[in-house]
């Protein structure tokens, strides 16, 4: 398998790089579905992955359809190591985001020792200017059960319990993100969770520029992402 391995110094000179003024404009669409990827490599474009020798990305085959290509995040470190995989877009949003993915968690290890600190999450960040966190999915939320959740300020809260190896589709919707009054509503197999509605992760972005695809820090995991549709205006 493939591997190369980036520094944060160089995923902050590409973010410096892509660095642009946010303007207000037409809604553009991105959709990331992998299927011109070869099988274990990574993709290519606007994507900055970070791993350790514990831990593995790659380009892989649907467990679910031998025919459909998917991002394979492998991570077998529960010493305070993450997989961290940045997508920039290639505009800003200004004032709408809407990010949509289909995700598959395969394995995840028993609760790790910070269990309930806010880092120790695998699954999504919506991120904008100055790095600002505006929206996190993610699973390990719950007591003793799989559990996708939110990110409300630094805690974790439950959206649904869910299966391991079962595909489910989440859309993140964020409005008003340049007025300094953001609004967040989270989708969950195109249901709307209204108690998590307006809930925001962090201070107000500006404009929001990538996602990152996270893992644990403290536990080991497996996920597949496919079919991430970006709207953004
Ligand atoms: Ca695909
Ligand atoms: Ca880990």
């Amino acid at each position: 398998m493939h591997k190369r391995s980036f520094s944060i110094l160089s995923a902050i000179c590409l973010a410096l790089i892509l660095f642009v003024v946010p303007v207000s404009g037409e809604e553009w669409v991105e959709v990331i579905d992998f299927e011109d990827v070869e099988l274990g490599k990574w993709p290519g474009g606007f994507w900055v992955i970070m791993v350790d020798s514990t831990q593995l990305v790659a380009v892989a085959e649907d467990p679910a359809d031998a025919n459909n290509k998917v991002l394979w995040l492998c991570d077998d470190d529960i010493n305070q190591s993450r997989i961290q995989a940045w997508y920039y877009f290639s505009q800003v949003a200004y004032d709408t985001l809407s990010i949509e993915y289909r995700i598959m968690f395969d394995r995840e290890d028993p609760y790790a020792w910070n269990n309930g600190n806010t880092i120790s999450y695998t699954g999504v960040e919506v991120r904008g200017a100055n790095s600002t966190v505006a929206a996190v999915v993610g699973l390990e939320w719950a007591e003793d059960d799989q559990v996708l959740g939110y990110k409300e300020g630094s805690i974790g809260r439950t959206l649904e319990r869910i299966e391991l190896g079962q595909w489910y589709t989440v859309k993140i919707v964020l409005t008003g993100i340049s007025s300094g009054n953001t609004n967040v509503e989270y989708y969950i197999d195109g249901q709307l969770y209204p108690e998590a509605s307006g809930v925001f992760a962090g201070k107000n972005p500006g404009y929001l520029d990538n996602i990152r695809i996270v893992t644990s820090l403290t536990r080991a995991c497996e996920e597949y992402f496919d079919d991430i549709v970006i709207r953004g205006k």
